[in-house]
């Protein structure tokens, strides 16, 4: 099967127009993209593993639910989003539809098609997407076009868009099941007019539509070795962003200046774009978790938490990092910020097969209910519940969550599973103070620490993904005062 898809991939790359697509191809952008792959470091074979997999699944599913039918899978590209009239914001793709082809234009379909008389996974994979268009591509430059897309992605065929609402009856009209995202379409648009007027219509089929957002979910949530390469290089890039940044901050500073150089240390390394708006929070702001504002002056010996990350080639990281803005922590400081570091460390040794995210949580809150004891933050005298509870106080949010195309990866997948190898999490325990927490110690107060660091499960010891970002104090000491 390798040989028949490189073998076609051969074929498919000798056929690349050789003009502009609507994103880089090997033919245009080779400092991006080597020959035979679909977007940086992911090859046309692997998107077709993607979707073989996929109608494997759905193959299994249905045979669980005893469904005797042909299937037909359809994901929704992502809409232009408008800042105001005419104005878009920077366009990003839908991350489902994007696993599985690779392609990056909006108002876009892809449609997974078991062959009748085949069984599956065999499929027929096809991009509806817009035609070539000489007026639109004279403000919104080249689109792929159905022979660019083909030549690019190696999905089997492609049409205009418009000819989509001829595809889209046969669906019901034949004994199908109709695999869809219904409850949260990423196309309102394409929804609308194609899809949620064929379901209305055909109240009796209901049964045959049926959701993949945790088919999808399920085969994002164990990355491929491609897939770890990248993630390493967005792990890379943002941990280089933060030295950067933390060698170069001097009090006082704006936040939104700490803003500026952390977003260009990571696009002057190849990242496209920051994967979320970061946290900058200087003193006390740092107990406001997704305090985004970022304009505010950091003062002389107040600490700065920066929770940030890039993406770089589809793929994300979420970092964050506590430092003291002149360079060296107080004794108080370094106190608080030892205490996470070991709750943290801690944690991350237990980042192995067999545990859960889940799991993972208990152990941060007893961890960080000890500390919270031994700093005097809690009274020594309380029982091991109210421990508990106060650490759940203190650090109000979970150890972490799964990490991939998204920061918040794969939603839906619960936190109780298993972690097995290929999975990648955050570790991010913290301990926040307010400045107005009367019960706290006084030389406590108004600050707010997290260390996150992002983790690949393997069958050994973890694989940490932001190891060069430095955590211990006398390295983010050295980095702030000496340089590096
Ligand atoms: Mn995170």
């Amino acid at each position: 099967m390798v040989q028949r898809f490189s073998t076609r991939m051969q074929r498919l790359f000798s056929n690349l127009p050789k003009r502009y697509l609507g994103q880089p191809s090997p033919f245009t952008h080779a400092h991006l993209l080597k020959p035979g792959e679909v977007t940086p470091g992911l090859t046309q074979t692997e998107y077709a593993l993607r979707r073989h997999k996929l109608m494997s699944n759905i193959q299994k599913e249905s045979q669980a639910l005893g469904l005797e039918t042909d299937h037909a899978a359809v994901f929704l590209s992502s809409a232009i989003m408008y800042m105001s009239n005419d104005i878009p914001f920077p366009f990003h793709q839908n991350n489902d539809f994007l696993y599985l082809c690779g392609f990056l234009e909006p108002d876009s379909i892809l449609i997974l098609q078991s062959r009748p008389g085949h069984s599956m996974p065999s499929h027929t994979a096809t991009l509806f997407l817009p035609r070539r268009d000489s007026g639109r591509e004279l403000w919104d430059g080249p689109r792929s076009g159905p022979d660019g897309a083909v030549a690019l992605t190696g999905v089997d065929q492609a049409y205009p868009l418009e000819e989509f609402k001829d595809v889209l009856p046969r669906l019901f009209d034949e004994k199908v099941t109709l695999w869809y995202d219904f409850m949260r379409p990423s196309h309102h648009s394409l929804h609308s007019n194609f899809i949620q007027p064929l379901i209305e219509s055909n109240i009796k089929s209901k049964d045959r539509i049926r959701s993949t957002r945790l088919l999808t979910q399920q085969l994002r949530l164990i990355k491929s070795q491609a897939e770890i390469m990248l993630m390493k290089k967005a792990g890379h890039i943002s941990s280089q962003a933060f030295i950067e940044t933390m060698h170069w901050s001097k009090a006082p500073v704006n936040e939104a200046l700490i803003y500026a150089k952390f977003e260009f240390e990571c696009r002057a390394r190849g990242a496209e774009i920051l994967a979320y708006p970061p946290v900058i929070a200087g003193g006390n702001r740092a107990n406001t978790l997704h305090y985004v504002k970022n304009n505010q002056i950091v003062k002389p010996g107040e600490l700065v938490l920066l929770d940030g990350g890039c993406e770089a080639s589809c793929y994300v990281s979420d970092i964050t990092r506590t430092w003291p803005m002149n360079g060296k922590f107080t004794a108080a400081q370094e106190e608080l910020y030892e205490s996470v570091l070991e709750v943290q460390k801690s944690c991350l040794s237990l980042c192995i097969p067999g545990t859960s995210l889940e799991n993972l949580y208990s152990h941060m809150l007893t961890q960080l209910g000890n500390k919270l004891k031994d700093l005097g933050i809690v009274q020594k005298r309380c029982s091991d519940s109210q421990f508990f509870k106060a650490a759940r106080t203190y650090c109000p949010h979970h150890v972490g969550h799964y990490l991939g195309m998204d920061v918040h990866d794969t939603p839906d997948m619960s936190r109780s599973l298993l972690l097995q190898p290929g999975m990648v999490i955050t570790i991010e325990p913290g301990i926040y103070v307010p400045e107005n927490d009367t019960e706290a110690l006084e030389k406590y107060r108004g600050m707010g620490i997290r260390i996150e660091d992002d983790v690949v499960i393997t069958e050994q010891a973890p694989l940490i993904l932001s190891a060069e970002c430095p955590k211990e104090v006398y390295e983010i000491q050295q980095v702030c005062l000496q340089g590096h």
